[in-house]
């Protein structure tokens, strides 16, 4: 991947070099208002493991809020192993609620993909996701695993898994398997001594290359774990849940223009995108 080019929609060069790319992040950071030197610590971070921990980045109380909201309309066991028996998950969900947006667009974890993808990436998928006590482990994979590219590869995606009650050894907490975006076509085991769990209080995410192995652990504890995740492509790749069917126009312009543009109210210049012969987002006006 080094000295790969990408095309901005202002028609400059996106340089991956080392050199460009922390050029590339601290632009980023100044245009999101965060601090330029935690994004480069987060980004060698993630280009070294594959993911990072951001402890704590939105208040508990947040958390607690957004659960209340989102509990209700967590109703339906999940359909199979990877959804989870034990686990209840929402798709579709700015379409029922906008208590997660926050997490979605927050800036630090712009500024990350800023730097990571190309200008005008899309939400992939964003779910809530409440695994309950007795659940299983889920199989391990990795989320751009459905691209039907060989690895090893740059990364289309990335995600965030933002814990809304704590996460811990017991509970549920992400097994992740450090390094392993760099890996070829190979698979972890599912007892791998390398699944670490990405333990964290409400209101942390764990941020992670679409290329890293991972999966939801099981549940041994007596309480749920409830998470929200947001997943992020590179806006030349099918996103995973159908947007311009799933969400209302109507729900779009409750959203700021940051998710609007995820959702596909934007333009990967110059012609994928559009809708007769213009710019998507006339569509909101
Ligand atoms: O809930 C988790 O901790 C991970 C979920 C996940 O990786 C997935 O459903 O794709």
């Amino acid at each position: 991947m080094a000295n790969r080019l990408y095309t901005n929609d202002d028609g400059s060069l996106k340089n991956e070099t080392a050199a460009g790319q922390s050029a590339y992040a601290a632009a980023a950071a100044h245009r999101r208002g965060v601090d330029a030197q935690l994004v480069e610590r987060l980004l060698s971070e993630i280009q070294r493991n594959g993911y990072v921990i951001i402890p704590e980045l939105l208040p508990r109380q947040t958390m607690t809020e957004l659960k209340a909201e989102v509990l209700p309309l967590l109703t339906h066991d999940g359909r199979n192993e990877f959804e989870g028996l034990k686990t209840r998950r929402i798709y579709s969900v700015i379409e029922k609620t906008l208590a997660c947006n926050p997490l979605v667009d927050h800036p630090l974890i712009l500024a990350l993909l800023d730097t990571l993808l190309m200008n005008n990436y899309l939400l992939s998928q964003l779910q809530a996701i409440n695994i309950y006590p007795g659940e299983i482990s889920q199989p391990l994979h990795h989320d751009d695993g459905f691209y039907p590219l060989s690895r090893p590869r740059a990364p289309i995606s990335a995600a965030t898994i933002w814990a809304i009650d704590d996460f811990t050894a017991d509970n549920g907490a992400t097994l992740v398997v450090p390094g392993s975006h760099k890996w070829g076509d190979g698979q972890p085991d599912a007892d791998s001594a390398e699944l670490t769990p990405a333990v964290m209080p409400a209101g942390s995410v764990v941020f992670l290359l679409g290329t890293l192995w991972h999966g939801a652990g099981p549940n041994d504890s007596g309480q749920p774990r409830m998470a929200a995740t947001a997943q992020y492509c590179e806006p030349w790749a099918r996103q995973q849940e159908n947007y311009s069917l799933a969400i209302s126009r109507e729900r779009a312009r409750l959203c700021s223009p940051e998710i609007q543009s995820m959702l596909g109210y934007s333009l990967l210049f110059p012609f994928i995108g559009f809708v007769d012969g213009r710019h998507p987002k006339r569509l909101l006006e």
